[in-house]
C-alpha cells in the first residue's frame, strides 16, 4: 500500500508509513536521569523521537539535551569500523581494521606489556559513560591491574569519599517530602537535573522553607529561595562553620542526639567558636545578618535535608573538608538518618540507589586481585587509597611522566576525553608517552585523534542496556536499530576482549546476557521478563527505615556520625585534620595579575560536557565559548558585551567571547568546560589539588582577564 504523504510527514506510525515506535532510553546525561524515549524507526533509520509518557521517571518529557538524540546519534563524526594509527602519533591518520584484528593487536600488546612491566602497568580508563563500567572493572581486575580509572573521580566520588569518611556508607540523600526545612547548597537542578526540582517545588507549596547557597542568581534562586545565601565560591567550608556556630549559640542543636550518635562533637564546637557572623563574612562575603537569618531559618523551621552537590562543593583544593562542614549540620540538628533528614542509601545498580540489591559489587571485586601494588594516586591521597576502589585520575599524568612509584605503560580507554582534568594539555602530553593508547567512543574525539588504536562504540539506541532507577525499577533495553556502521556495544567489546586475552573469566566469556543474569540473580524478575517489558519493571522492595542505621551503629571506627574522623586521625601528621577544618581556596601568589577567580563548569541547559558541543540544535544556544562575567567587572576592564576576550593563569590563555551579566558575583568568571577551541581545564594547575581527595580546582583558580587586541 502507498503511504499518503501527509501521514509520512506527519511521523504517523502504522502500516501504512511502515513506521514503529519503539522504546529505548537516552543516555546523554547523569544516570540517575535516562530519560525513557520512543524512537519512531523506519527502514532501520529513527526519524522521530518523543519522551515516553509511560516512563516512570520522565513521564513523556525531555530536556534541551534528549530533545537532540536524532542529531546526536547521526553526528557526522561517529567512528564506522575499529582503526589502527598509520602515521605518526597524533597525526589522525588511520586505517580501518577489522574487530577481529583489533582485538588481537591490543590483546598481545596488553599481555607483553604486563609480562614486561606488570599488570598495574595498564590502565582501565573511563569517561562519564557508567553503562558499561562494571565489566570495564572487571576486566581491569581480572587482567591483575588496580587502576581501573573513571571520571567520577573529578565528580561523584567526592560525594561517596565524604559520607564513607563520615558514616561509613556511600552516600544519603535529602528526604524532601518530610522536610520543614531545605538548603540547597550548590543546588540548581533546572539547569543540571531538572526532574529534581519537583520535590523542592512540591514541598515549597506545603511551606517548607528554602535556602539556596549560590555565588550566582539562577532560576532556582530566583522561584525556589526564600533565603539566598552568595558566599565567594570555595568558602562554603567557612559559612557551614558559621551557620553551626549560631545554632550551637542559640541552643538550636539536638543534645540528646549527638550524645548517642556524634563522635568528636566538643572538639568541633571548640572549633566553631572561631566562626562568628563577623569573621563568616569577612571569609565569605556573606553578610553576617544573613548567616544568622539562616541558622535561625534551620532552627526553627526542622527537620533539615540538605542537597550537596558533588562537583561545585567538591571543585577546589579545600572541597573535601568544605563538604564535609556542611554535612556536620545534619548531625548537629539531629537529622542524619531522620525523617525529613538525610536518609542514608545505598547502590543498587551502577550508581542508582533503587532499593533492591544486585550483585553489582560481587561482579567486580570477586575478582580483585590480591597483590596489586597500589592504585594511581594512593599513596598521594591517603584517604583516596583507604576509601575507594579505583585509582585517582588526577594523579595520572604525575605518575606516566615520573614512574613512581612504578611505571605506566597502557591505556584501554571508554570514552576517554583527556579534556576532564586540570592541566589537560598535561595529561595529553603524558598519555601520549604511554606505548600502547587505545580509546573507545561513539565520535572521532580529540582524544581518539592521537591514540594507537580506536574502537567505534554505539549509541543507547543501537544497544541493549540494564539500567535501574529510584523508586525500585530496572529495566533492560532492546536495539530500537541496528549498531551504526560496525559499531558495537562497549559491553560486547569488553566480553570480547577479556575471551582475546584469554584471562580466563568464563562468566565474561559467557558474554553480556550472562553477566546480566549474574547480576540480577537475587531479584524476584527474570532476565526474559524484564527484556519483554517496553517499560522499567517495578521490583518490590522494602523501604528503609529512618534510624535503622543509628541504631545498628554506623560503620565508622566510632560506630557514630565523626564529626573528628577516626579515618583522617591517622594522616594528622600529613598535615590532614580530622576535624572539617576551613583552608582559604585560592593560592595566594600574584593577586594583582590575576584578580578575578574563574569558576569553571556550572551547567548549561544545552550542553553536556564535550558531546553536545558539535550538535548543531544545542549548539546554536550559546555558538561560540563564552564567559560570563559580572558588568562591573567588565567595565572597569574596558569590555563589551561579546567582545573577544583572553582567559589566562600561570598556565596559558585561552581566547573567548564575553558575556555580560548581572547574575553573576562581583569578582568571579564562569566559563564551561570541554571545548576543543577554548579548553578551560588547560588553564588549571595540576598541583592546585586537594590533599584529602586528589580533586581538582575547577571552580576556584587565580584568573586574568584582557580584551584581546
Ligand atoms: N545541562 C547539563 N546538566 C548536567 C551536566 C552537564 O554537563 N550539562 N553534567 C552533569 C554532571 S556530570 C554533574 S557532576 C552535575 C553537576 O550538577 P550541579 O552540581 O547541579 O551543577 P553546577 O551547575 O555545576 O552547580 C550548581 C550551582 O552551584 C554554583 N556554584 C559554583 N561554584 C560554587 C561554590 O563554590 N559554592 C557554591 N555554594 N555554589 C557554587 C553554580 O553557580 C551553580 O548554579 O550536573 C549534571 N547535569
Ligand atoms: N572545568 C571543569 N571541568 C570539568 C567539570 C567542571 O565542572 N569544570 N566537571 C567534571 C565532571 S563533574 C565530569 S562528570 C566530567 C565529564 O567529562 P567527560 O568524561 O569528558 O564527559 P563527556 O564529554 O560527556 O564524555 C566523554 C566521552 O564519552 C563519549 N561517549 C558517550 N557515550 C558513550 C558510550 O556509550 N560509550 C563510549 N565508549 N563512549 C561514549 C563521548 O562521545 C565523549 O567523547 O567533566 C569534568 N570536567
Ligand atoms: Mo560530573
Amino acid at each position: 500500500m502507498k503511504p499518503s504523504k501527509t501521514l509520512l510527514e506527519a511521523k504517523i506510525p502504522g502500516p501504512e508509513t511502515g513506521i514503529q515506535v519503539k522504546q529505548t532510553i537516552c543516555d546523554i546525561c547523569c544516570p540517575s536521569f535516562h530519560c525513557g524515549i520512543d524512537a519512531y524507526v523506519k527502514d532501520g533509520k529513527v526519524v522521530k523521537i518523543e519522551g515516553t509518557a509511560e516512563h516512570p521517571l520522565n513521564h513523556g518529557l525531555l530536556c534541551t539535551k534528549g530533545l537532540c538524540n536524532r542529531q546526536y546519534i547521526y553526528r557526522e563524526d561517529r567512528i564506522r569500523t575499529p582503526l589502527k594509527r598509520v602515521g605518526p602519533r597524533g597525526s589522525g591518520t588511520f586505517q580501518p581494521i577489522s574487530w577481529e584484528e583489533a582485538y588481537q593487536e591490543i590483546a598481545s600488546r596488553l599481555l607483553e606489556i604486563r609480562e614486561e612491566y606488570g599488570p598495574e602497568s595498564v590502565v582501565f580508563f573511563s569517561g562519564y559513560s557508567k553503562w558499561y563500567r562494571p565489566w570495564l572493572h572487571r576486566l581491569a581486575y581480572q587482567f591483575g591491574s588496580p587502576n581501573y580509572a573513571t571520571e567520577s573521580s573529578i565528580c561523584m566520588t567526592s560525594t561517596f569519599l565524604n559520607w564513607l569518611v563520615t558514616t561509613g556508607n556511600i552516600m544519603s540523600s535529602p528526604d524532601t517530602p518530610r522536610a520543614g526545612v531545605y538548603l540547597g547548597w550548590a543546588y540548581n537542578p533546572y539547569h543540571s537535573r531538572y526532574l529534581a526540582a519537583k520535590g523542592v517545588e512540591a514541598g515549597k507549596e506545603r511551606g517548607m522553607k528554602v535556602i539556596i547557597v549560590d555565588p550566582r542568581i539562577t532560576p532556582t534562586t530566583e522561584r525556589l529561595a526564600d533565603l539566598h545565601l552568595r558566599p565567594r565560591p570555595g568558602t562554603d567550608g567557612a559559612l557551614a562553620l558559621g551557620l553551626a556556630h549560631v545554632l550551637i549559640r542559640e541552643g538550636m542543636v539536638d543534645e540528646p542526639y549527638i550524645e548517642k550518635y556524634v563522635y568528636g562533637y566538643e572538639a568541633y564546637r571548640a572549633y566553631v567558636q572561631g566562626f562568628p557572623p563577623e569573621k563568616v563574612e569577612q571569609l565569605t562575603g556573606v553578610p553576617a545578618q544573613q548567616a544568622e537569618e539562616a541558622a535561625r531559618m534551620i532552627g526553627e523551621n526542622l527537620p533539615l535535608a540538605i542537597n550537596e552537590s558533588a562537583a561545585p562543593i567538591a571543585h577546589h583544593r579545600n572541597g573535601f573538608q568544605n563538604y564535609r562542614a556542611i554535612m556536620a549540620l545534619s548531625a548537629i540538628t539531629g537529622c542524619f538518618d531522620r525523617p525529613g533528614g538525610q536518609i542514608p542509601c545505598q547502590f543498587s545498580y551502577n550508581y542508582q540507589s533503587a532499593g533492591f540489591q544486585t550483585r553489582e559489587d560481587q561482579f567486580t571485586l570477586e575478582a580483585k586481585p590480591k597483590n596489586a601494588r597500589p592504585a594511581v594516586g594512593s599513596q598521594w591521597f591517603p584517604i583516596w587509597g583507604d576509601f575507594i576502589n579505583e585509582a585517582q585520575v588526577d594523579d595520572l599524568a604525575r605518575q606516566i611522566q615520573t614512574q613512581d612509584p612504578y611505571p605506566l605503560k597502557a591505556m584501554l580507554g571508554f570514552g576517554v576525553n583527556f579534556r576532564i582534568a586540570p592541566d589537560s594539555e598535561g595529561l595529553k602530553a603524558a598519555l601520549m608517552k604511554l606505548d600502547f593508547l587505545v580509546n573507545t567512543d561513539l565520535f572521532m574525539t580529540d582524544t581518539c585523534k592521537f591514540c594507537d588504536l580506536v574502537l567505534p562504540a554505539c549509541s543507547s539506541f543501537e544497544r541493549s542496556e540494564l539500567k535501574a532507577y529510584g523508586g525500585g525499577w530496572l529495566t533492560c533495553t532492546q536495539p530500537v536499530i541496528e549498531p551504526l556502521y560496525q559499531s558495537r556495544s562497549d559491553v560486547d567489546i569488553l566480553c570480547d576482549l577479556s575471551k582475546a586475552m584469554n584471562l580466563g573469566d568464563p562468566l565474561m566469556e559467557a558474554g553480556r546476557e550472562a553477566c546480566y543474569r549474574y547480576m540480577i540473580q537475587d531479584l524476584p524478575v527474570t532476565l526474559e521478563q524484564l527484556k519483554e517489558a517496553p517499560y522499567p519493571v517495578k521490583i518490590p522492595v522494602e523501604p528503609y527505615q529512618p534510624g535503622s542505621m543509628l541504631e545498628k551503629g554506623l560503620s565508622t571506627k566510632s560506630g557514630k556520625f565523626e564529626l573528628y574522623s577516626l579515618a583522617i586521625a591517622p594522616y594528622e601528621e600529613r598535615g590532614l585534620d580530622p576535624l572539617p577544618t576551613y583552608k582559604e581556596p585560592l593560592n595566594q601568589e600574584d593577586p594583582e595579575k590575576y584578580p578575578f577567580v574563574l569558576c569553571s563548569g556550572p551547567r548549561l541547559t544545552n550542553a553536556q560536557h564535550s558531546r553536545l558541543h558539535g550538535v548543531p540544535w544545542n549548539r546554536f544556544l550559546r555558538p561560540e565559548p563564552m564567559a560570563d562575567l559580572n558588568p562591573e567587572d567588565a567595565a572597569s576592564l574596558g569590555i563589551q558585551q561579546e567582545d573577544v576576550i583572553e582567559l589566562f593563569t600561570k598556565m596559558g590563555a585561552i581566547t573567548v567571547k564575553a558575556n555580560l551579566s548581572i547574575k553573576v558575583d562581583k569578582g568571579t568568571v564562569y566559563m564551561f568546560h570541554g571545548y576543543s577551541e577554548a579548553d578551560v581545564n588547560s588553564l588549571m594547575s595540576p598541583d592546585h589539588l586537594d590533599p584529602y581527595s586528589g580533586f581538582p580546582a575547577f571552580r576556584s583558580t587565580r584568573l586574568g582577564v584582557r580584551k584581546k587586541v
